[in-house]
């Protein structure tokens, strides 16, 4: 007679621990895949219940016993919920973890992975809510993956430029230049001092420019640039669009006009991610991930994705720059939560840090590292806080605070790479830039009229 599955949790009829899913003594192998999600349970249902019907649903079980368990080796193929700790403060939350037996994956593909793991718990009734915290990939796993192609290292080499942030601009506004005027936005900013100008998450090709366009006007303003500036510069043409035929079709043409560089959006999916991570190895293209979209599923504290382990997904996917948040800026961005993703996607080790919300020891296994790249509504005057925050290997992107400046696109490229360069300056010669930054940039704009404006 009872039909709805919340009612079915209460009155006990459904049995995830009896079945097999909680397991308190479990010792924990090298080679399982783990997870911590922060289950908030519906009133009446038992925490271990819970994680064990997460464990049971992101693995091998449905709502019932079923008679082929027995035709297989189910008991080691049952994800294992092993511990779950209240979480202090908060309102009938608990952080529940979960390991996984290397078997349940396919080789190298997130698509397979995120499928177990993200794939039906999230809607799950005698849950009111779920958010996955961070996962712990096992060098065993991670080896199937080879990562970012070019990574931090092999970037600055290609540019030749060390011991600072990048320079990058975003193109404002996002739609309805026409090809040729936004050539020029990218020519003006690279001349006056930027490293990269971009594409937004939202151009691809629309009725008033289509790609072709934008590609060729955009190189020659990167050759012209390059030319007189005698820097290495470069433009992120994003790639998105319906198919990966189309994406295929941009990448090539961007890669025959001699770009270096092209971009992606986090909404084309995982798997052409990976398709076009593919790509980028065999044709020596840095491959730049906009993360269009993330905030409709990281944003929310008690339900979705921590961001963090999206960037970990990437890092395996073979991304090698990545949208990582500011901290200051127009977008949300705790500095605890974004030390946490930075940390995720350049480091060679993430050791546990509870404080950044880093669960569990990370090895990386010798996959290159992914450049992060801080974006939205940031400008020169935060120089101070951006490096303090960020440190060197990070993409400072100022698209507003280099296309808004009163004298023009050039004057607002001078002022960024003036700002920076002397904070840098500052910091090396051991003046404390967090209290003394804004000195520094008064300073300096004595002598540089385009900082000063
Ligand atoms: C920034 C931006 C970026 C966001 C992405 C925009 O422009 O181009 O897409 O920063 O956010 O469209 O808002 P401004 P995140 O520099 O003019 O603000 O990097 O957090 O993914
Ligand atoms: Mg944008």
């Amino acid at each position: 007679q009872i039909t709805d599955m919340k009612v079915r949790y209460k009155s006990g009829v459904l049995k995830y621990k009896q079945m097999g899913y909680w397991v308190p003594d479990y010792e924990v192998k090298d080679t399982d895949i783990l997870a911590a999600f922060r289950i908030t349970p519906q009133d009446g249902v038992d925490p271990e219940e819970a994680a064990a019907a997460v464990a049971g649903e992101s693995s091998t079980a449905t709502w019932t016993v079923v008679w082929t368990d027995r035709l297989t080796d189910c008991e080691n193929y049952r994800a294992k919920a092993y511990r779950v700790d209240p979480i202090p403060g908060s309102d009938n939350q608990y952080m529940a973890y979960i390991a996984y037996d290397l078997d349940l994956f396919e080789e190298g593909s997130i698509a397979n992975l995120t499928a177990s793991i993200i794939g039906n718990v999230f809607g799950f009734k005698p849950l009111k809510a779920l958010r996955l915290e961070d996962m712990r990939i096992p060098t065993a796993y991670l080896k199937t993956f080879q990562g970012p192609a070019t990574g931090i290292i092999a970037e600055r080499e290609r540019l030749n430029c060390y011991g600072r942030p990048l320079l990058g601009a975003t193109m404002k506004p996002k739609l309805g230049l026409s090809g040729r005027n936004y050539g020029r936005v990218v020519y003006e900013a690279l001349k006056g001092g930027l490293d990269f100008t971009k594409d937004d998450e939202n151009i691809n090709s629309q009725p008033f420019m289509h790609w072709r366009d934008r590609y060729l006007y955009c190189m020659e303003g990167v050759n012209k640039a390059m030319a007189e500036t005698g820097e290495i510069k470069g433009t992120y043409l994003n790639v998105t669009a319906a198919t990966m035929e189309d994406m295929y079709e941009r990448a090539e043409f961007a890669k025959q006009l001699g770009s270096v560089i092209i971009m992606i959006d986090l909404v084309i999916g995982y798997t052409a991610i990976q398709s076009m991570a593919k790509w980028a190895r065999r044709n020596d293209m840095i491959l730049h991930l906009h993360r269009a979209g993330h905030s409709t599923y990281t944003r929310q504290k008690s339900h979705g994705v921590s961001f963090r382990v999206i960037a970990k997904w990437m890092r395996m996917a073979g991304v090698d720059h990545i949208h990582a948040g500011t901290v200051v800026g127009k977008l949300e961005g705790d500095p605890n939560v974004i030390r946490g993703i930075y940390d995720t996607c350049r480091e060679v080790n993430v050791p546990q840090k509870l404080e950044h919300g880093i669960l569990f020891d990370q090895p990386w296994a010798g996959l290159k590292k992914m450049m992060p790249v801080a974006s939205g509504g940031i400008h020169a005057g935060q120089m101070h806080q951006l490096l303090t925050y960020l440190g060197d290997d990070v993409v400072l992107q100022f698209g507003g605070g280099t296309i808004g400046h009163p004298g023009g696109i050039q004057a607002g490229a001078v002022a960024n790479r003036v700002a920076l360069e002397c904070m840098v300056k500052a910091r090396n010669e051991g003046i404390d830039i967090w209290n003394e930054g804004p000195d520094v940039l008064v300073k300096a704009a004595k002598w540089c009229q385009p900082l000063r404006a």
